[in-house]
Parts: structure tokens; C-alpha cells; sequence
């Protein structure tokens, strides 16, 4: 052996397994939410074993919804680890869900054989991943050489984070992990990414031109989305609302940017201000489904023009014509029209805000009456009213809500106070998001979470309460258990042995399944006992699963959208 060889057999190496949890490490990414296997067991040893926090979840959707939230939250790619094809799969629905959401993730998976997957051999866990991956991800890379890994970890950072959030997949073949490299090279090929979402400054004619639309309205609204509450532009945003003294609606996980208390919330007489505004500003929503596409009956037939914040050029003029687009990031451009409200700024009519009042007046009362009343058994309404009390001195906490009945009930009456805290089924209506949610919020917080659940919905993520006992965490799910998918009292008009499609085992004991691993279990009947079990668990800050039943005739179908239902066409003679 020659001096050099000798020389070079002594020097320090390293491989890919290092080198991405070291390119991780380098971007401040210090947790990994992920389900091991073939080839990335010894990727979440390695992780664990550098200081890197590795939450292990049942079932790889989940750890993909936790790492998506956790983006959400701090606008830093949450990291999924799964291993090929089935667990890959898996994990490509929160994947699409986190692209749909705007949260900024990034899904690794490991991969099989490039040769032998390309050449369609049969392979273990065999599959194109990486085309799998590309219509529902923001991005997608591969990367085939250890040496890349640093650029490979740099783009997919960049790609989540920057303009409009995404998911990103990252695609690491097997061999790719076990390659090595000399350290020092492996060192200079990390990238430390530098300003990973860059500012985007609007041009100021486009301020100016919103201003001016907005100053022309004589009955404006301001529509918040989770985008505003994305870009935690907190201050800047309460502040442009307060000062312009306009109307506001906050979309559902826009809940809390201001708190549901403000006097100029209008989330009481949303049909109403929906309808009735002339100039409406869209700040960080987009015009999709969940706001009926800027047109139609909920928009009355008043002539509206729309002014719109949104960092893609692209979401402009989707579903409606767009008045004035001021195209940047959310924070510089809230904080670009701030700075154009000055003196000469006219607060919307007190015929308005007094007619918007009115209607709140009376919504407010009528939902009141409704709340005060103590059906036996429990009805939506009641089991959230001994919520709302419960979480009302405690606007800390993380509340994680999905379901149909359960999930619009719990949004309109648990008034949220701080931004961020509300996390729910977003864009897509999805079921399944609950324990994945729970879990992300918890572990990257440290607070306290109460999961608003119905029973169907709970049932997509439910053995991830496994998860929640194994690490601890301070996670209270309420199932709101009606027997069913919407209520519990279809019948098989046949009159045969199976249930009716939306029913479930009745009576079942939802509490008894967290006692399996060490939580604690509550059953609750009653307001009383909801209140008193939330409360208990809320206190011990340890896991806990409260079983409340729910009247199983109490809900309608989807809740409230009912009318998206199609209808039966032929009608049986
Ligand atoms: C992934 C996914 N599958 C199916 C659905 C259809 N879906 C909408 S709500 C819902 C469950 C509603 O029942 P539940 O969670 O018990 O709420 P409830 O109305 O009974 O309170 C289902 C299955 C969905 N939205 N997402
Ligand atoms: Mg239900």
C-alpha cells in the first residue's frame, strides 16, 4: 500500500445516513416525525443518537400530518420519514394534504433499486416514487450521490418554505444511504440554506391601488385566511383591522388572529356581510369552495370587487375577476397598507357596522337560548358549551377539531383568542388529520392540545393514542360519539343483517382504548361530567380520551354541506 492510500484509508469518513442527518442538523430542523424500516432504520437511529428528537408514529399519514403542522407553526419544514412504496404511500396523502394546506413539509422517503425498480424487475417494495410524488407535491428531487445529499436537503427547504408553502418530497434510494465519502468533502458539500422564504415587497402601485378600491367601498369587509395566520404578521394585521375600523371575517384556522371577541368580528352575520359587502379584501384566503367561489347566492347581488393579498400571481383572478391583486408576502403587504391608512382613511358607515351589529345581536342571542338548553342525551350543542367554558380561561391551548357535525358546531362555538391555535380539517374537508395534528401541535409547542372529535373521524388516526401515551404528551381527544358518520339512526331499508353505511357499533366504549396503553379514559353522559373530565385531564397535563355521547339523531348529513351531497338522479318506479 502506498504512502497515500494509507494515508487516505486513515482519513475520517462519512456516508449518507450522516451526511443527511448532519444537512438537517445544519438548517436547525431538530425533530423527525416518521415510521422506520427498510431502508431508513438506522436514519432515525442516527437521529436519536445526534440529538435529533424521532417521534415514531403507527401509521406514516399521521407522522406526516404532525410534520405538516408543525410547519404550519413555524413556518419551518416539518419532516416525514417513512420507508418505501407502501410506507411512502402512506404518507403521500398528508403530503398532498400539506401541499393543498400551503404547509410548508418535507416527506423522505427511502427507495428501492433505481436499476431494478427502472427496469421494473420486481423489486422489494418496488415503485417509482418519485413520479408518484410530483403531481401532489410542490417539488420533488431524488438525490443518487452522498455528495448531493447537501443540495438535495437545501432545495427541498427552500422549495417548502419559500413564495406559497408546500409539501416537498425528498427521494433517497437505499444505496444512496450507505454510500461513503471523505468527511471533509461531505462537510463542504452541506448547505446552509440563507433566508429560505425571502421577503416578497409589493409593488407600490399595487398598494395604492388596493387602498384606493378600499376607500371607494361603502360597506368593506376584510376576509382572513390561514395564510394571514401563516405569516405571523400578528400585530401588523390586528393593527390595519383596528385602525381602518373595517369588518373582518376570519375563515376557520384564521380563528384567534383576532380574538372571536372583537367588536368587529362578523363572524356572527357571515351571511349577512357576505351578501351585503361592496369591497371585499381577501387577505391570505383564496376564493375556492369553502367561500363559494366568490359568487352565487352567499354573495348576494350587491356589485362587489374584490381586492386580493396573496403571495402566488397565479391564485389572481382564479375563480372571480380581482379588482386590485397586491401580489408579496403577507406580512409586508399588510404592513405596506398600514402605513397607507392615515388621517384622510374614512371608517366604514356607522349604518353599516350598526346594521352588522344588529344582526350579531340576534344571531348571538339565538345561539344563546340554544346553548343554555339541556337535552338528555347530550347534543352537540351542550357537550360544546361545557367545552367552550372549560377552554375559555385557557386560550393557550392547542385545539385540534375534525368531523362533520362535530367539526362545524365546535368552529362556530369555540371562540378562539390566539392566533394559530385552531387546526382543523382545512381546504380539503379531510378526515383523519385529528391524532397526526394533536400530536405535531403538542411536541412542538409543549402545550396543552384538546382534540374535538367525532367518532368517524377520530377512527382514521385513533391507534396513534398509542403514540400520545408513549411520548407523553398533554393531549385531551374528546370523541363525540353519535353512533355514525353524521348520526347514528339509519337503518338498512332491506332489513338485512348489515348496519345502514354510516353507522357504527353502538354505544361503543372510546375511553377504554386509551386505557390499553396507559392514558386515562373518561365516559361522559352529561355536560357535568364532559366539563369535570376536561378539566381533570387538562390539569394532569397526561394523556387522556374522553368518551362523550352524543344523541345519535342530533346531526345532519355533512353537517353543513348537506348541499353538496348530489342528489339521487333516477327515481325507482
Ligand atoms: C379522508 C376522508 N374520508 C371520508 C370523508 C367523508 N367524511 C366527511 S365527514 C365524515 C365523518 C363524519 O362523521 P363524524 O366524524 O362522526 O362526525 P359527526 O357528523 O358524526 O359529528 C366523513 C367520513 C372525508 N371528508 N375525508
Ligand atoms: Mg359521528
Amino acid at each position: 500500500m502506498t504512502n497515500e492510500a494509507l494515508s487516505q484509508g486513515s482519513r475520517e469518513q462519512t456516508d449518507g445516513f450522516h451526511l443527511v442527518i448532519d444537512a438537517l442538523k445544519l438548517n436547525d430542523i431538530d425533530t423527525i416525525f416518521g415510521l422506520v424500516g427498510i431502508p431508513i432504520t438506522d436514519l432515525a437511529r442516527l437521529a436519536q443518537a445526534e440529538g435529533m428528537r424521532f417521534i415514531g408514529f403507527r401509521h406514516e399519514q399521521h407522522a406526516g400530518n404532525a410534520a405538516a403542522i408543525a410547519g404550519y407553526m413555524t413556518q419551518k419544514p416539518g419532516i416525514c420519514l417513512t420507508v418505501s412504496a407502501p410506507g411512502f404511500l402512506n404518507g403521500l396523502t398528508a403530503l398532498a394534504n400539506a401541499t393543498t394546506n400551503c404547509f410548508p413539509m418535507i416527506l423522505i422517503s427511502g427507495s428501492s433499486e433505481r436499476e431494478i425498480v427502472d427496469l421494473q424487475q420486481g423489486d422489494y417494495e418496488e415503485m417509482d416514487q418519485l413520479a408518484a410524488a410530483k403531481p401532489y407535491a410542490k417539488a420533488a428531487y431524488r438525490v443518487l450521490h452522498a455528495e448531493d445529499i447537501g443540495v438535495g436537503v437545501a432545495r427541498a427547504i427552500r422549495a417548502a418554505v419559500s413564495g406559497r408553502p408546500g409539501g416537498v418530497y425528498l427521494d433517497l434510494p437505499a444505496k444512496l444511504l450507505a454510500q461513503s465519502l471523505d468527511a471533509e468533502q461531505g462537510r463542504k458539500s452541506l448547505i446552509k440554506v440563507v433566508d429560505a422564504a425571502p421577503r416578497q415587497i409589493p409593488a407600490p402601485e399595487s398598494v395604492k391601488r388596493a387602498l384606493d378600491v378600499l376607500k371607494s367601498a361603502k360597506r368593506p369587509l376584510i376576509l382572513l385566511g390561514k395564510g394571514a395566520a401563516y405569516a405571523q404578521a400578528d400585530a401588523d394585521i390586528r393593527a390595519f383591522v383596528e385602525k381602518t375600523g373595517i369588518p373582518y371575517l376570519p375563515m376557520s384556522m384564521a380563528k384567534g388572529l383576532l380574538p372571536d371577541s372583537h367588536v368587529q368580528s362578523a363572524s356572527a352575520a357571515r351571511s349577512y356581510v357576505l351578501a351585503e359587502a361592496d369591497v371585499v379584501l381577501l387577505i391570505g384566503a383564496r376564493l375556492n369552495w369553502l367561500l363559494a367561489h366568490g359568487k352565487g347566492k352567499t354573495w348576494g347581488s350587491a356589485p362587489k370587487q374584490f381586492i386580493q393579498v396573496d403571495i402566488a400571481p397565479t391564485e389572481i383572478d382564479s375563480n372571480v375577476a380581482i379588482a386590485a391583486p397586491l401580489i408579496g408576502d403577507i406580512g409586508s403587504c399588510v404592513s405596506a397598507l398600514l402605513a397607507g391608512v392615515d388621517a384622510g382613511f374614512a371608517k366604514p358607515s356607522a349604518e353599516w357596522t350598526g346594521a352588522i351589529a344588529e344582526r350579531k345581536d340576534k344571531n348571538l342571542t339565538k345561539m344563546a337560548a340554544t346553548l343554555a338548553l339541556n337535552p338528555s342525551p347530550m347534543n352537540f350543542h351542550s357537550a360544546l358549551r361545557a367545552i367552550r367554558d372549560v377552554l375559555k380561561p385557557r386560550p393557550d391551548i392547542y385545539v385540534v377539531n375534525e368531523g362533520a357535525n362535530t367539526l362545524d358546531f365546535a368552529r362556530s362555538i369555540i371562540d378562539m383568542a390566539e392566533p394559530r391555535k385552531r387546526l382543523d380539517s382545512g381546504t380539503w374537508g379531510i378526515m383523519g388529520i385529528g391524532m397526526g395534528y394533536a400530536i405535531g401541535a403538542a411536541v412542538t409547542s409543549g402545550k396543552p392540545v384538546v382534540a374535538i372529535e367525532g367518532d368517524s373521524a377520530f377512527g382514521f388516526s385513533g391507534m396513534e393514542i398509542e403514540t400520545i401515551c408513549r411520548y407523553q404528551l398533554p393531549v385531551c381527544t374528546i370523541v363525540f360519539n353519535n353512533n355514525g358518520v353524521y348520526r347514528g339512526t339509519d337503518v338498512n331499508p332491506t332489513g338485512g343483517k348489515d348496519v345502514a353505511p354510516t353507522v357504527f357499533v353502538k354505544g361503543a366504549r372510546y375511553d377504554k382504548m386509551i386505557e390499553a396503553f396507559g392514558g386515562k379514559g373518561y365516559h361522559a353522559t352529561t355536560p357535568d361530567e364532559l366539563a369535570a373530565a376536561l378539566v381533570e385531564a387538562i390539569a394532569s397535563g397526561k394523556p387522556a380520551l374522553i368518551n362523550a355521547v352524543i344523541d345519535e339523531a342530533a346531526g345532519t348529513e355533512s353537517g353543513r354541506l348537506t348541499n353538496l351531497n348530489p342528489q339521487l338522479a333516477a327515481k325507482k318506479k
